[in-house]
């Protein structure tokens, strides 16, 4: 890795801070543990963890070894990692203005931090309402087609014809394209070509350590960022004429940018500056086209490997339809009565019920995304604790995820526990999404895209896996070591 070249040099000038914050009067009653050096701490531990999938025996060692809370130091500062429902509750509805949504420094830098994640009070209301207007499930009922659309486009140009694919790759592709034409109104074409290739590396840089040097994935993901905010500011300057063009001609199908557009306060004044609008778009970017393309990824090895759960998908669980759910026709039964090439409609959707009993068993093994950061505005006290202004409060939703007495054999793969009538996980134990006043707003979306794309790929071809036991790192986000190389196979018509 190319950041170990840079490590001697820093140590000794982290050294030196180090002897300084020594200095400094610590609050009693800190948890137990080591933040060990600044800015660095433990980072490189627990980045090693992530790239394993094992950041739940990384806690558990700590929890071992500390008890249930304890402190480490992450990403230029000190955290307290805190874990189980309680935990969770107390992340996901303490009040925002006290534990902040505030990232490690090498989020912010490069996700911006004028974006909805970050915002706090009335300004988080105020952005956050105009985003869930838009990702609301009457909205995005309409928009079915527009997402069938790009997958059947997406299918055409990448699959049909081809023998081996790179699943991962292609659907991150995907979804970048579907929030491009469903959320920002960009069309096929140069634009999105250009954005593209800016926005992967962004991405890549968002949880570096945050050592900005020429070479550090850090500062790609800074360059990248600073590349790719003036081509968004020329689209919101195209979408602010477009809207002024056509003031009078109301409701025709509004993007999310010019939905921020048109935000106004009660005295008709702009209420969203242009750099929050960007940071808000890259922001939501992000958020949608690394996670969603993850679960896809993930479903694609998990059809490749489970026949029974293959076949249930395609061709129905016979006896369970007969008796219980003769509604719950399965992909199959729902592909047979479209034309070739028809849209696929809402109603279709609501009746892949065992899709997303799939999908939500998945989200629980493997969610996207697997830790969640907040920030301290003043001392908090939490379980006997203090943990001081300044610091990071990390949760881990593996920590519930996988803990037997929640979820039994939580290693078993088994969409059953989603079934309507089997027993509910407690609250603030199933958290793919997080909770609260701060969940993901585009579950809908996202639960969209996931089926409507399932559907397509198990009604057009048949795959599997070319190396058997493909494996994936978390860099954060979840990455096959091959983009998850697949065989393909169109299934007879
Ligand atoms: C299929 O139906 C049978 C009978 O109702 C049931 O026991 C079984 O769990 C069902 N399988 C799935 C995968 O839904
Ligand atoms: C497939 O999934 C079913 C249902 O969860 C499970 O019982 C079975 O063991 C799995 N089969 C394989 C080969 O993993
Ligand atoms: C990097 C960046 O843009 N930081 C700014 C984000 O917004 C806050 C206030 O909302 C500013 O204080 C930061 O400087």
């Amino acid at each position: 890795m190319e950041l170990e070249l840079f490590i001697t040099p820093l140590l000794l000038f982290l050294f030196s801070i180090f002897i300084l914050f020594r200095g400094k009067k610590k609050p009693d009653r800190l948890p137990p543990g080591y933040l060990g050096l600044p800015l660095i701490g433990q980072s490189l531990d627990l980045l090693k963890a992530l790239k394993a999938d094992k950041v739940e025996n990384w806690f558990q060692e700590k929890i071992t070894k500390h008890g249930p809370i304890w402190k480490v130091g992450l990403f230029g500062y000190p955290t307290v990692v805190l874990n189980g429902p309680t935990a969770n509750k107390f992340i996901y509805t303490f009040d925002g203005n006290i534990l902040t949504n505030t990232q490690p420094p090498s989020m912010s830098r490069i996700i911006g931090s004028k974006n909805l994640s970050e915002l706090t009070g009335n300004d988080h209301k105020r952005v956050r309402a105009a985003l869930t207007s838009f990702l609301k499930l009457e909205v995005l009922k309409q928009y079915v087609a527009k997402v069938d659309e790009e997958i059947q486009h997406h299918l055409q140009t990448h699959w049909h014809g081809k023998h081996e694919v790179q699943v991962q790759p292609l659907i991150k592709t995907l979804t970048f394209n579907v929030i491009c034409s469903l959320l920002f109104g960009i069309e096929r074409g140069p634009k999105r070509d250009k954005i593209l290739p800016h926005f992967k590396h962004m991405i890549e840089g968002v949880l570096a350590i945050p050592i900005n040097l020429p070479f550090t994935q850090f500062n790609r993901g800074i360059l990248a960022r600073r590349k790719l905010v003036p081509i968004i500011l020329d689209l919101i300057r195209e979408k602010r004429e477009a809207l002024e063009e056509q003031k009078q001609q109301a409701n025709h199908h509004k993007d999310l940018i010019t939905e921020l557009l048109c935000m106004r306060n009660e005295d008709g004044s702009t209420t969203t500056s242009d750099e929050e609008i960007t940071d808000n778009i890259i922001l939501v970017m992000a958020a949608g086209y690394d996670t969603t393309s993850a679960l896809l990824t993930f479903l694609v090895r998990l059809l490749a490997n489970n026949e029974s759960i293959y076949s249930t998908l395609v061709h129905g669980n016979a006896s369970y339809l007969r008796f219980y759910c003769y509604h719950c026709k399965k992909q199959e039964k729902i592909a047979k009565n479209k034309a070739h090439g028809e849209a696929l409609t809402w109603e279709d959707l609501t009746k892949m019920k065992y899709m997303w009993r799939v999908a939500s068993e998945m989200l629980r093994i493997n969610p996207p995304v697997n830790l969640n950061f907040r920030r301290t505005m003043q001392d908090i006290e939490y379980g006997g604790f203090i943990i001081p202004k300044g610091w990071q409060v990390l949760i881990s939703q593996s920590m519930t995820h996988m803990n037997n007495d929640i979820f039994q054999d939580p290693t078993m793969f088994d969409p059953k526990r989603f079934e309507k009538h089997a027993p509910q996980p407690p609250p603030f134990s199933f958290v793919p999404f997080g909770a609260g006043s701060r969940m993901c707003p585009a579950i809908e979306l996202a639960k969209m895209e996931i089926l409507a794309m399932m559907h397509h790929l198990v009604t057009r071809f048949t795959w599997e896996l070319v190396k058997k036991d493909e494996s994936f790192k978390r860099n954060p986000m979840p990455e096959f070591d091959q983009g998850l190389f697949v065989r393909i196979k169109p299934t007879k018509a």
